[in-house]
């Protein structure tokens, strides 16, 4: 009977799948910013909507009549019933999102409508996309009355085509979008960080050629640093044509021809200098094909991992890192602009860091890019958190889905070394297959990047002695392991990780990829004393005690840069609705625990491993 069931639900869930996959996104375009380009960002109009109305009747069918708001209806009497207006309703920030532009909206959950108008003059010969780097949760998209598609989860870009819909004037873009939390989703109902809801990153016209280079991977391959592998694709009527990479910094300019598909594969020797976060050296790099062109900045490096050692151009490095959440400095709100990645990665390069953990989910290109600038390392991360659906074909399908849009947008950043497939996650047969299925995709999507996950060990204690052994089943897929632990917080006391001992069976470089506590900024006493900055700077020194002696230790995140907002930290006073594990504050005052890491790392860069 059970069985039964699992087969009826799976049949259900693929169905399910393959209607919410019926309005298809456009094939991702790649570096949409060297293109030509028009914003549509700045203020919309937005419709709070809690019960959908504006989507479903009062039988919660489906709205097909004008009182569906994309239709963006307008009464056309006095006496003509029409329940919503979106001229004079208020309006939100774009990019933005909602929960921190009212204050009625901190908490929200559920769909605001956004429209705005826009008057565009193409030409004819060309294609044209609307593309949006990433709406929190849901989006539900609409151009003059007529739907493009929907798109699911809320960190990753997506476009749609709209050569043949837009008009020279006075088109209306809306869209639903609805940040619920459900039990299926990717993430699932339980995190520890603030729901963020809204068009969360910029929305882009961007008009291309007939046929247009929409994608390519241009990158060191693995094993060497003077060869150069990767491909490219085309999109439109035109797939067969000869296309020329050129790097002229270096002297290169090779020219290739794609097939029927539009696509070409390459590998060809370049001498090039090495990116590095020492160095961290871009180049020019130019595709062009017989009818379009583009151009971006490419640094190239070697990323792999020998024993336990992980080696950056062939040489071994260790990661001192942090993590960081998307979130505004000063602002505590979802961050996205240039700005504010040049801000979290300044903190984090004056912590002295080379690398940083973009937990949990994708953060906004502008960071990834504003990180190959800066000579920062990147792990990147889909948010496979906590208690997710192991067992949903559809939850896997959404999860795949979020990685393959992040490798797409992320796979030519230099600083981009490690995709994580998940955080936290418990460890059951399920729970297995999902993520090896995820690993797998990962490497097959870019196989010169490593893959991890943050797991989560135990200790086992004998005669008093606590030794934490790394055995997750899934430590065996990884290429490198990643490992959150609470040691002096939720578990022991800070001064017991002194003689806490590590071990694993994997032969693999393990990065701490979370440890910490809590510390409101200014909140002085006793080092035993919760909450105090005394607590988190004894803390970290005890934790480096303990890291300093795992002899496979290869890299750190610790948790986490900044305060940020989350629903689950409820204490008045210290938390307010802030976990307070940052080692900046959210207005941005230095803890003292970020002196202590300060130091280790300044250490650390003076002296590094071998
Ligand atoms: C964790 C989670 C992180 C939380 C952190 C905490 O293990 O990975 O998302 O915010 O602990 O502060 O409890």
């Amino acid at each position: 009977m059970t069985k039964l069931l699992r087969s009826l639900t799976l049949v259900l869930c693929l169905l399910l799948a393959w209607s919410r996959g019926a309005a298809e996104t456009a094939p991702l375009i790649a570096n949409i910013n060297a293109r030509h380009t028009v914003s549509l960002d700045g203020q919309w109009q937005a419709i709070v909507d809690p019960y959908d109305v504006g989507a479903l009747d009062y039988r919660a069918q489906p709205l097909k009549n004008n009182n569906a708001f994309f239709k963006n209806y307008k009464p056309q009497s006095e006496s003509e019933l029409v329940e919503y207006d979106f001229d004079t309703s208020g309006q939100l920030q774009v990019p933005g999102d909602w929960n921190t532009q009212r204050d009625s909206l901190l908490f929200y959950e559920g769909s605001v409508w956004y429209k705005r108008t826009f008057d565009y003059a193409q030409s004819p010969k060309n294609r044209l996309f609307v593309h949006f780097g990433a709406c929190n949760y849901f989006a539900a998209v609409y151009l003059n009355g007529e739907e493009l598609g929907e798109h699911e989860g809320g960190f990753t870009p997506f476009d749609f085509e709209i050569t043949d819909r837009v008009r020279a004037h006075d088109n209306f873009l809306v869209l639903r979008v609805n940040n619920a939390r459900g039990k299926d989703q990717v993430p699932t109902v339980n995190t520890d960080w603030w729901n963020y809801g809204g068009i969360t990153r910029p929305v882009t016209l961007v008009e291309v050629p007939d046929t247009f280079v929409q994608d390519y991977f241009i990158q060191v391959e693995k094993g060497t640093t003077n060869q150069i592998k990767g491909w490219l694709q085309l999109n439109g009527r035109q797939p067969q044509q000869n296309v020329t990479i050129r790097i002229p910094e270096a002297g290169v300019s090779r020219t290739f021809q794609t097939d029927s598909r539009g696509r070409a594969e390459f590998s060809f020797r370049a001498d090039l200098t090495l990116w590095s976060p020492e160095n961290p050296k871009l180049y020019n790099v130019e595709i062009a094909a017989e009818t379009d062109q583009a151009t971006d900045r490419i640094g190239f490096r070697s990323i792999e991992v020998r024993g336990t050692d992980i080696l950056l151009n062939g040489k071994p490095i260790f990661l001192r890192g942090i993590s960081l959440h998307e979130e505004a400095p000063m602002r505590a709100s979802r961050a996205w602009s240039d700005d504010d990645a040049r801000t979290l990665l300044g903190w984090a390069k004056e912590l002295g860091c080379n690398f940083v953990r973009l937990a949990h989910y994708p953060h906004n290109e502008a960071m990834l890019r504003m990180a190959d600038q800066m000579g920062v390392l990147v792990w990147e991360e889909v948010p496979v958190y906590w208690t997710i659906q192991w067992e949903n074909p559809g939850t896997l399908h959404n999860a795949e889905n979020q990685l393959k849009e992040m490798i797409a947008r992320d796979h030519n950043r230099a600083a981009l070394i490690i995709y994580s497939v998940a955080n936290e996650t418990p460890v059951s047969d399920a729970r297995n297959r999902f993520l090896r299925q995820l690993i797998q995709d990962a490497h097959s999507a870019d196989s010169t990047r490593l893959v991890s996950a943050a797991l989560q060990a135990n200790g086992v204690s004998e005669g008093g002695h606590i030794t934490i052994h790394l055995n997750d089943p899934i430590a065996s897929d990884l290429d490198v392991l990643g490992n959150n632990e609470y040691i002096g917080w939720y578990v022991h006391r800070p001064e017991e990780a002194d003689s806490i001992d590590w071990a694993s069976e994997y032969g693999k470089p393990l990065i701490m990829s979370e440890f910490g506590g809590d510390a409101l900024f200014g909140n002085h006493g006793d080092a035993l004393a919760r909450w105090t900055e005394e607590y988190q700077e004894n803390l970290y020194q005890h934790q480096l005690v303990m890291l300093k002696r795992i002899p496979f230790l290869r890299g750190m995140t610790p948790w986490v840069l900044k305060d940020f907002r989350s629903p689950r930290r409820t204490l008045p006073r210290m938390e307010d609705y802030f976990n307070r594990k940052g080692l900046v504050s959210d207005h941005g005052e230095k803890k003292k625990a970020f002196f202590v890491l300060q130091k280790f790392y300044r250490e650390l860069q003076s002296a590094p491993p071998r």
